[in-house]
Parts: C-alpha cells; sequence; structure tokens
C-alpha cells in the first residue's frame, strides 16, 4: 500500500525520504501545481543525514488529483492540518488510515471529525528536522515517534516503519502522550520566547518555571490526565537541561518571522482549563503576553 505524505516541510520530507529508501512506495501531495512545478524543477527531495546527502526522486502529485488514498501521513503544521485534510477528503477511501502528526492537540479532533469513515491514528514526535533550502531535509535530532489510537489495536504495517529505520512504538496511552508533551512545550517554549533565550537559560527563571508547572499539573488533572501530570516539573527540569544549548521550536519560529502554534499549545491548555472550570492565572498571564509579543512582531497570534 502506497504511502501518501500530505505536507512536503520538514517532517513530511524526513518520513517520505526514509520511507522511499527502504524501498517502499511513497507519493507527495503538494498544496497546488506551483509547488508541484517547483518540486519536479527541484528534481526531488534531499536527506541530509550525518553530514551524508542523498536525493530521491519520489513521485508527487497535487492536491487536485484524483488518485485514491488509502493511508496518509499529514505531516502540516497544526494550523493548517484541517484545511489539508479537506483538500483531499474526497480522495479517502473507506477505512483509509491517517496518521496525524501535528504538536500540541485540538487539530487531531478537528480532522477526525471531518473524516468519520477514516481511522485516524496520533503521532507524537519527538524527532528533529528542517528543510533549508527547500525541498532539502536536515535530520537535526534523534528522537522517537510514539503512535496510537481510540481502537488499541496497533495496525500492521508498523513493521514498514521498522524497515525505514522511524524509531516508533505503539502505545495505549498516545492521548497522554501528546498532553505531556503539550505541557511540556507550554512550560518551556513560551517563556524562551519571552525572554528572547535558550532553553538552559531558563533555569534563571526557577520561579517561573515553577509556578507554570504547578499549574499545569492541576489543570491536567482536571481535564482528567492525571498520568500526564505525574512528576511534570522534573521533566521539564531534566528536558531543559539535555536541551540547555537549544533553542526551543516556538523561539525558532518568532526568530523566523514564521507563525507559531499557540493556539494549539497555550491556548488549547487555557480553553481547557476554563472548560473544567480550573482557574490558571499564570498560564493566562503568560499567554497574553505571548499573544502581546506576537501582535507587536506583526504575527498571527492565533
Ligand atoms: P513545516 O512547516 O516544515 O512543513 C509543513 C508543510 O506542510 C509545508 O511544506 C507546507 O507548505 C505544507 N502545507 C501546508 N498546507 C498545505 C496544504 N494545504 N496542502 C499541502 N501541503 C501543505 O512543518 P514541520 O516542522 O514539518 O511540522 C509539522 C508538524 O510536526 C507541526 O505540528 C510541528 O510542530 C510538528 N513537529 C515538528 C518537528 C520538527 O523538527 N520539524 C518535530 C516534532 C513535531
Ligand atoms: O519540544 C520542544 C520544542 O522546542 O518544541 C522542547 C525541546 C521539548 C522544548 O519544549
Amino acid at each position: 500500500m502506497c504511502w501518501h505524505i500530505l505536507g512536503a516541510g520538514s517532517l513530511g520530507s524526513l518520513w517520505a525520504t526514509r520511507l522511499a529508501r527502504a524501498g517502499l512506495p511513497v507519493r507527495l501531495i503538494l498544496r497546488n501545481e506551483a509547488r508541484l512545478a517547483a518540486y519536479h524543477a527541484h528534481g526531488g527531495l534531499v536527506l541530509n543525514e550525518g553530514g551524508q546527502r542523498q536525493t530521491f526522486a519520489i513521485p508527487a502529485q497535487s492536491a487536485a488529483s484524483a488518485e485514491p488514498v488509502e493511508r496518509l501521513l499529514v505531516a502540516c503544521k497544526a494550523y493548517d492540518a484541517e484545511r489539508a485534510v479537506a483538500s483531499i477528503a474526497s480522495r479517502l477511501v473507506d477505512g483509509a488510515e491517517v496518521l496525524l502528526l501535528q504538536n500540541g492537540l485540538g487539530s487531531q479532533d478537528a480532522v477526525a471529525a471531518m473524516i468519520p469513515k477514516a481511522r485516524c491514528i496520533f503521532v507524537s514526535s519527538t524527532e528533529g528536522a528542517f528543510c533549508n533550502p527547500p525541498w532539502n531535509v536536515v535530520f537535526a535530532g534523534q528522537g522517537f515517534n510514539w503512535l496510537g489510537d481510540t481502537t488499541q489495536t496497533p495496525p500492521p504495517w508498523l513493521d514498514e516503519l521498522s524497515a525505514a529505520g522511524i524509531p516508533h512504538q505503539w502505545t495505549a496511552d498516545i492521548l497522554d502522550r501528546l498532553w505531556r508533551k503539550l505541557a511540556l512545550n507550554c512550560a518551556i517554549n513560551p517563556l524562551t520566547v519571552l525572554h528572547a533565550c535558550t532553553n538552559g537559560a531558563l533555569l534563571r527563571q526557577g520561579e517561573e518555571v515553577r509556578a507554570l508547572c504547578d499549574e499545569l499539573v492541576q489543570v491536567l488533572n482536571a481535564c482528567g490526565r492525571p498520568g500526564a501530570a505525574t512528576g511534570l516539573h522534573d521533566e521539564v527540569n531534566r528536558v531543559i537541561q539535555a536541551t540547555a544549548a537549544n533553542y526551543s521550536s516556538m523561539y525558532q519560529d518568532v526568530a523566523h518571522g514564521r507563525r507559531t502554534e499557540i493556539s494549539y499549545l497555550l491556548g488549547y491548555l487555557c480553553a481547557k482549563a476554563v472548560e473544567h472550570g480550573c482557574p490558571a492565572p499564570e498560564l493566562n498571564r503568560v499567554r497574553e503576553r505571548l499573544t502581546a509579543h506576537l501582535v507587536a512582531k506583526g504575527l498571527p497570534s492565533d
């Protein structure tokens, strides 16, 4: 069965090139004819891994193609996922498998509601990649991919991921994993933007980090996610230390003038806090400061 990849950016290209390298059938779905022409002019995707560059002439098509889609990896940003899936929804066969790679929460449910006949599988990824220049993906950080859905039954094709060297594990508690990553991102990323600093420099903002973690634990518990709340502050400190020299993904988005995924991180969390009657003054204050910061920079605040 063919892997269709919707969104040939950083993670989409990283998955596509590794699947293609393993000899698996892959098709890129690009937004429109202009993107398709640009891709064809480039002649394929380049994977840059450990200083080695390899080009893969992966077949591509635009969203307007009529080819049926049985297995789809959605590798767009959270704010683009719903519109991107809508653009190919009529091509999905009944029972199609749709892997959702988006960070944060909220976009997955929106996509799943739109395609009720598909099996939506959520992915939480800690791998790191960036594209520079376009169609050239740099594999920047080893990580892991947790996959899961509501049926709890692993799909039979996980061995294809093993063959492609994509580190992964099926998990029965994918939502806890997504909530946990959301909480880590909410504790670290906004502060790195507001203090204009590396993750490691947050060690000097210990009180602020602790206050956020305390509230995050309360919200996670109120939302029925105690598994994602356990030991959160310790893990946040471990991540800050382990990634001390790095700039968070949100810091990098802002630094490059790109839209952030704030609505699917702090925005989602603060909305859930309201829904569950859980006051979260610190989290709301940080969200407001971040929103003002984005507006001042001329960036979307949603
Ligand atoms: P990206 O911006 O590099 O790639 C997204 C791609 O989707 C772009 O090429 C864009 O043109 C394409 N796209 C947008 N709308 C489209 C449409 N309608 N049709 C077709 N293509 C469309 O983003 P990314 O860094 O790969 O991130 C994807 C998701 O993975 C995000 O939610 C991100 O937070 C998450 N993530 C990324 C990394 C990483 O290292 N890059 C790590 C972990 C998680
Ligand atoms: O995932 C991250 C990011 O930068 O988005 C870490 C390194 C965990 C910081 O929150």
